[in-house]
């Protein structure tokens, strides 16, 4: 028999705009989910053209606009400060964006930005990728079913050692590049989605305070924060606190949310994601990530059989899949919109009032 073709559609046609990290993350996720990579732009050309192998760029582009005309999804994944004109720039010429986070340096950018997007009608993302983690699904179906009761405590901390020295540096760490929160604009508002996300719940109360470990870096002054402690209240009555960290050493990535109600408790840790911790007052346990025992939402994201370890890329992959059906039909559950982004920016501007006022400080719905 003749060999047969299959035309297997692509999910979308994506252009990358910077060639970081993220960018190759991105890369590796259209990929993945099946989209197609029309090409990339970088700081400058001879930047995207260094970066096209790593990124499987079959082109490069002259500069933003040459890549937002030729893709039906534009990914974001330049520094913070360069976010909203590139985004908004694709809106404008009617592009479905996948913008990385933080989604903007200010709320005000943020609003404007998801304003935008929602105007257009086009799809806007923003790669709040921890919530693809099956067992991150778990949780939450099993809060939402009343299997952990009335929330009642939510505590843990995301911290990182990658800036921990002072000759460690990033563009993060200038306020006019990635905004005058570093650290919590970066990671913060990672933990503080996957509170909301998981509970269902929204912190309506901030009280916190920053420290920057590393005064000086690369020859210049730091304005920005390493560390981040922080208090809250939310409107379903819960309490809690979370530190966030660049300069704990030995912490690589460690994501921990442990959410504690009437009934029982459940603890994530990011670097174990293959497990989700489960506290009873009559016995505890670790439920493995087994596609034939989770909930539909968690089993959904599921690929392999248990034992073998999906990770982060995997949630990534998960992510660009679920914008990809967004932008043939309504979005899949969960899926972290421009308004979730905005959201991140909004209780930002509540931690750095409240660290400046050393001072309570609402944060608005
Ligand atoms: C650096 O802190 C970083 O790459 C963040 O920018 C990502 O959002 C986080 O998922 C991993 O760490």
């Amino acid at each position: 028999m003749a060999p047969v073709t299959i035309n297997r559609p692509t999910i979308y046609r994506a252009a990358i705009i910077g060639t970081g990290f993220m960018g190759r993350v991105h890369s590796h996720a259209i990929t993945a989910a099946g989209g197609e990579i029309t090409g990339i732009s970088g700081s400058s050309p001879d930047r995207a053209r260094q970066a096209a192998d790593a990124l499987r760029a079959p082109q490069i582009f002259d500069d933003a606009d040459e890549a937002i005309a030729a893709a039906d999804v534009v990914h974001v994944c330049t520094p913070n400060h360069l976010h909203a004109p590139i985004a908004l720039a694709a809106i404008e010429a009617g592009k479905h964006v996948v913008c990385e986070k933080p989604l903007a340096t200010d709320a005000d950018t943020a609003r404007a930005m998801t304003d935008a997007a929602e105007a257009a009608g086009v799809v806007a993302a923003v790669p709040f990728v921890y919530r693809f983690h099956p067992m991150v699904r778990e949780a939450r179906a099993r809060v939402a079913a009343g299997g952990v009761g009335r929330l009642t405590l939510a505590h843990g901390s995301y911290l990182q050692d990658w800036l921990l020295h002072p000759g460690d540096d990033n563009w993060r760490v200038d306020a006019d590049k990635g905004g005058a929160l570093r650290a919590f604009g970066d990671i913060g508002s990672h933990w503080c989605d996957l509170l909301e996300f998981v509970t269902g719940d929204r912190i309506t109360a901030v009280s916190a305070q920053l420290a920057t470990a590393n005064r000086h870096r690369g020859g210049r002054r730091v304005s920005t924060e390493d560390i981040v402690t922080l208090q809250f209240a939310t409107r379903g009555g819960m309490v809690g606190t979370t530190v966030i960290s660049q300069v704990s050493a030995g912490r690589k990535n460690r994501l921990l949310l442990e959410i504690s109600g009437t009934e029982a408790t459940v603890a994530f840790d990011q670097e174990q994601p293959e497990t989700l911790w489960l506290g009873g007052r009559g016995s505890n346990a670790v439920l493995m990530r087994d596609p034939d025992h989770l909930a539909p939402d968690a089993a959904r994201l599921a690929h392999v059989p248990g034992g073998h370890p999906q990770g982060y890329q995997d949630c990534f992959n998960d992510f660009v899949a679920d914008v990809g059906t967004a932008t043939t039909g309504p979005p899949p559950d969960g899926l972290p919109a421009f308004a979730d982004g905005l959201r991140a920016a909004r209780i930002a501007e509540a931690v750095a009032a409240s660290a400046g006022d050393r001072d309570w400080v609402e944060v608005p719905a």
